[in-house]
C-alpha cells in the first residue's frame, strides 16, 4: 500500500494545559521505569521516548506534583502491561493463562505485602505504585483504583480472546470492551487525589456523573484509535481499533471508517459538553473540579496523542493533525446506534442531582 490514512484535525473545544513541572516529571518517569525494569529492555527504551510524563502533566495541569508523578509512572506501567504482556507478548494470545497472571497482579495491588510474584518487575513496580497511591488516597479511593484495575484486566482478557481467535468483535461489543481496555477508568481516582478531595459517592456514582465519565473514556479511546491506527495497522500483529471494527462490520474502506468514527466521537463530545456544563451548574465544588479534569484528561490525551513519538513514528511517519477544530463534523443529538451506550442520551443532569443530607440521599428534583 502507498501511504496510510490522513487523520484530520479533531473537534476539541477544550483548552490545552500542562503542569509547569512537566519536564522534571517526565525525567523522573524515565528513571522510575529503569529502576523497576518495566518491560523488556527493548520495550523500555521505546517507552521512555514517548513523553509519558508529559501526558500525565497535561491530564493534571494544576495537580499536586507527587500525584502527577504517580500517574506518569502508572501510565508507563500500564504500557508495560498493555504492550509487553498483551499486545506484543504470547500471553496476549492466551486468555486462560492471562487471567491467572492478572488476578495475581491484582492481589498485589490490593495487598502489596502479599508474598506473591516475587522477582516479577511489573509486580514490584505495582507494589511501589500502590504504596504511593496509599499516601494520597483515602481507603475508598484505593478501593476504586483496585476495582478499576480489575475492570481494565477483565476487558484485556476479552480482547485477548479475540486476539487468540483472530476475530474482530462487532461495534457494540467493541465499545463495551473499549470503555475499559484503554485503561481510562483507572486514571479517575488519581484525578481526585491530584487535587486532594474525595468526590462524594452519591455524586460520583450518580447515573449522570457515571455517564459523563464514560463519555470521556469513549472520546479518549476513539481519539486514540484514530491517532494510533497508523502504528497499529502497520505492525505484523493482530490489532483491534474502531476503524478495523467498522471496516469489518460495515465493509467500509479505511477512509470511510475514519469519517464514521470521527462522527461518532463528535456526537459524544457534543453530549459530553452539554452534560458536563449542566452538572457543573448544580454540582459541588469537588464535582466541578472532577469535571474540569475529565476535560483535561481528554485534551491531554489529544495533545499528547498527536505529538508523541509513540504515534508519529518519524521513521515511517503517520499523517497526524497538528491542530484541532472548534466545530463538530456531526452535531446530531440523536443517540448513537450502539446499545451499550445509547442510554447516555437519556441522561439529563437535572434528574440526577443528588444532595446527601444527614447520611441520607435525597433527589433534589
Ligand atoms: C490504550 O489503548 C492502552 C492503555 C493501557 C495505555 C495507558 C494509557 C492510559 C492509562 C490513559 C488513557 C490513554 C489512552 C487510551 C491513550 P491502546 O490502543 O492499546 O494504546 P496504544 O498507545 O497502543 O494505541
Ligand atoms: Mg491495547
Ligand atoms: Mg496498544
Ligand atoms: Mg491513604
Ligand atoms: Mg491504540
Ligand atoms: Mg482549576
Amino acid at each position: 500500500m502507498e501511504h496510510g490514512l490522513i487523520v484530520p484535525p479533531v473537534f476539541s473545544p477544550i483548552p490545552p494545559a500542562i503542569h509547569p513541572r512537566h519536564e522534571a516529571i517526565n525525567e523522573s518517569t524515565t528513571a522510575w521505569a529503569n529502576d523497576y525494569a518495566i518491560g523488556s529492555r527493548e520495550l523500555r527504551e521505546r517507552l521512555v521516548a514517548h513523553d509519558i510524563g508529559t501526558f500525565a502533566a497535561r491530564v493534571l495541569p494544576e495537580g499536586r506534583e507527587e500525584v502527577v508523578s504517580i500517574l506518569a509512572d502508572f501510565i508507563i506501567w500500564l504500557f508495560g502491561v498493555d504492550d509487553g504482556l498483551c499486545e506484543e507478548g504470547e500471553l496476549g494470545k492466551d486468555p486462560a493463562e492471562l487471567v491467572g497472571v492478572l488476578s495475581r497482579m491484582l492481589r498485589v495491588a490490593q495487598n502489596p505485602d502479599v508474598p506473591m510474584l516475587a522477582g516479577n518487575p511489573l509486580a514490584t513496580g505495582l507494589r511501589d505504585l500502590r504504596h504511593r497511591v496509599s499516601r494520597y488516597a483515602t481507603p475508598g479511593q484505593e478501593a476504586r483504583w483496585v476495582d478499576a484495575l480489575r475492570e481494565y484486566f477483565l476487558s484485556v482478557v476479552w480482547e485477548a480472546s479475540h486476539r487468540s481467535n483472530e476475530t474482530v468483535p462487532g461495534l457494540n461489543d467493541y465499545t463495551l470492551m473499549r470503555l475499559y481496555d484503554g485503561a481510562t477508568s483507572v486514571v479517575l481516582p488519581l484525578l481526585e487525589m491530584g487535587h486532594g478531595y474525595e468526590l462524594h459517592p452519591s455524586e460520583r456514582d450518580s447515573t449522570a456523573v457515571r455517564a459523563v465519565a464514560e463519555m470521556a473514556y469513549f472520546i479518549i479511546t476513539w481519539d486514540n484509535d484514530l491517532f494510533s491506527y497508523h502504528k497499529e495497522s502497520r505492525t505484523q500483529q493482530y490489532y483491534l481499533n474502531v476503524l478495523r471494527v467498522l471496516e469489518h462490520e460495515q465493509q467500509l474502506t479505511p477512509a470511510e471508517a475514519l469519517t464514521e468514527a470521527v462522527a461518532q466521537r463528535d456526537r459524544v463530545m457534543c453530549l459530553f459538553l452539554r452534560l458536563r456544563d449542566g452538572l457543573a451548574a448544580t454540582g459541588s465544588p469537588q464535582l466541578r473540579q472532577y469535571l474540569e479534569n475529565l476535560g483535561t484528561f481528554i485534551r491531554g490525551a489529544q495533545d499528547w496523542g498527536i505529538s508523541s513519538l509513540r504515534y508519529t513514528t518519524p521513521d515511517d511517519p503517520a499523517e497526524l493533525p497538528s491542530t484541532f477544530r472548534d466545530t463538530p463534523t456531526d452535531d446530531s443529538d440523536e443517540a448513537l446506534d450502539i446499545p451499550a451506550v445509547a442510554w447516555w442520551w437519556d441522561v439529563l443532569p437535572e434528574r440526577e442531582t443528588f444532595q446527601p443530607v444527614r447520611g441520607e440521599i435525597h433527589r433534589s428534583a
